[in-house]
Formats: structure tokens, sequence, C-alpha cells
């Protein structure tokens, strides 16, 4: 693995050498996630259309910066720009939680219009931190993932269930279980060595990590669909000048269409290969699902009383939404 100064050293050289501009874009999951494929479409398309002059290098699956890290980095400008799970930074402002509330939206067309109310306040508080929004690209719907079958929560109490945001660490305490922080590398890892039991994740997530070496139960709860984000250091792209900015800003808007097209497919096409690795696929029973969603509206009370008047108006303006 290169050094993040050595990359933007050869960069900075390389850029003054051609008039190019070079960007670094780390991301967090690898080659075969389609967030990151949409970022390689993303990166190709403004090199075409800027004839070279913006060229972004994608850096995936956390090979340059960590995932925890990437939020900072581009911030502070290390790197220009970046991608991130959105609800990683759950803890630094209740906007960005939205994305993990489960049983809030659970249907693309209903995280479609969660985004659509939640959005302005996370562009707003994104630029706050001197980061320009540019696209969201959602997964497919969360699942659980356990050794056992799951009918009631009885049925997992006391295990170790991986979390991935300060919200799904929340979540597994309200479900009985005990929550262990895991990036998505060190899944396989932390199921062989007895560190999780069991997961709340998407089917992507279960094929690139083998879940059916380890469990063999997936409940489709549909808990949530969460996003990841690209990011932008805001001086970074002042810096650009218009045209280029504007070729930017198209391919951004044309990636998170195209993340929305493509989800559904890739949710069918990943439970499938679930299914064909043997994993026995189940709906949720009555009292389960109804034990699951009385979570969900404590979470969501929780989640509106830590910020009233920034989270009051997305809900509102959310429930607006689905009723047209
Ligand atoms: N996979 C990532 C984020 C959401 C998902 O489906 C993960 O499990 O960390």
């Amino acid at each position: 693995m290169l050094k993040l100064t050595s990359v933007l050293l050869i960069g900075g050289l390389m850029s003054t050498a051609c008039l190019a501009e070079k960007w670094h874009m780390p991301t967090p999951y690898g080659d075969g996630y389609l967030p990151t494929q949409i970022d390689y479409e993303f990166a190709k398309e403004i090199k075409t259309k800027t004839d070279g002059k913006l060229d972004i290098i994608v850096h995936s699956g956390g090979s340059l910066v960590k995932h925890t890290e990437i939020p900072r980095s581009v911030q502070t400008g290390q790197v220009q720009i970046g991608e991130i799970f959105l609800g990683i930074l759950g803890n630094q402002n209740p906007v960005f939680k939205h994305d993990n509330i489960p049983f809030l939206a659970t249907t693309f067309r209903q995280a479609k219009l969660l985004w659509k109310a939640a959005k302005p306040e996370v562009v707003k508080a994104l630029n706050k931190q001197g980061m320009k929004l540019l696209y969201a690209v959602p997964w497919p719907a969360q699942n659980l993932y356990t050794k056992n079958p799951v009918s009631s929560l009885a049925d997992i109490k006391g295990e170790k269930m991986r979390a991935y945001s300060p919200s799904t660490s929340r979540l597994a305490d309200l479900m009985g279980t005990v929550p262990t922080t895991i990036q998505v590398p060190d899944i396989p890892q932390a199921f062989s060595t007895g560190i999780i039991q069991a997961m709340v994740t998407s089917p992507s997530t279960g094929v690139d990590s083998q879940a059916w070496d380890y469990v063999h139960n997936y409940t489709e709860i549909n808990a949530w669909i969460p996003k990841d984000i690209v990011i932008v250091n805001k001086r970074a792209f002042r810096h650009l000048d218009k045209a280029t900015q504007k070729i930017v800003l198209e391919a951004a808007k044309r990636a998170e269409e195209e993340g929305w097209k493509q989800v559904a497919i890739r949710a069918q096409k990943d439970t499938a290969t679930l299914a064909k690795h043997g994993m026995n696929i189940a709906k949720p029973s009555a009292k389960l699902e109804s034990q699951l969603k009385a979570i969900g509206k404590i979470m969501t009370k929780e989640w509106e009383a830590s910020d009233p008047k920034e989270i009051g108006p997305i809900l509102a303006r959310y429930k607006k939404e689905l009723a047209q």
C-alpha cells in the first residue's frame, strides 16, 4: 500500500507536469460493491469530459485512508474527495442519523423520500464542516444474519452482534444483544473468532464477506436502507474553473440516479447468491416484526428528542411526502 503522503506528493508533481488536476478519492468498500463501481464511472466521466484536466483516482476498500478517517481527511484537505457510509457521522450531528433509524424507511420509495426530506439539513451540516455533498448511493435493505432461526428476539438474546454506526449499536442494545463495532473487511475474522455471532447488513455485504461460512439464517427484516455519500473539500471544489465544476456536478447527479436505478437489481442478485450458498432465507415472524417495529418507534423518538428543532422538520417533511 502506498503511503498517503507519497501518493499525494507523486500526484502533486504529476499534476504540475501535465497541468492536470489530480484528485485522490479514498472509499471504504471494495470493487465488487455498487457504490464503488459508481465511483469509478463518475471518475471516468469527469476525466473524459474535461479532456483529462481533472483526473480522480479512486482508492477503494480503505486502501489509502481507513474508513473512519475519511471524513477528517476530506475536511482538512488531505484528500480532495472521498466516500463514506453516512451513518458513521451519526455522533457528530443527529441529522446524519436519519440514515440508520430502523423501520423508518424500509422500501426504496420510502428511502428516497426520507433522503429528500433530510438532504437539505445534511448539506448544511457538511457545509459547516467545509465539505460539499456530491452524491449519495443507496444500499440494499439491511437484514438479519444469525446462526439459528430467529422467531422472536428471545432467540438471539445475549448474542454478540456487529454494529457499524452509533445507531446500529443502539439497535443491538435494544434487541437485547451485545454490540461490537466491526468494519466490513474484518467481518469473516470476527465471526470465526467468535467476536460476533450475528449482524444486520445488506445481502451485498453478506456475499462480500461470504457470510454462509459462519451463519446460515438470513431473516428479511428490511430494517433500513442506508447510503454512502461522496463529499468534496469545499476549497478544492472552488479551486476548479466553472466549466469543470459544472461537469463534476452533472456527473454527480448521474451517479446518484444510477445508484437508485441499480440498487434493487443488485439486491436481488446478491440475495440469490446467498440462497445459492445454502443460506436459509426467511420472512420475519409476526412476533419478531412487532418487536422490531416497537424498537423502531423508540429509536425514532430518541432521535427526534436529541434535537427537536432540526429533526422535527425532517420527520414532518418525510411524513408529508409519504402521504402524497
Ligand atoms: N454494508 C456496509 C454498509 C451497509 C451495508 O450494507 C456494512 O455492512 O458496513
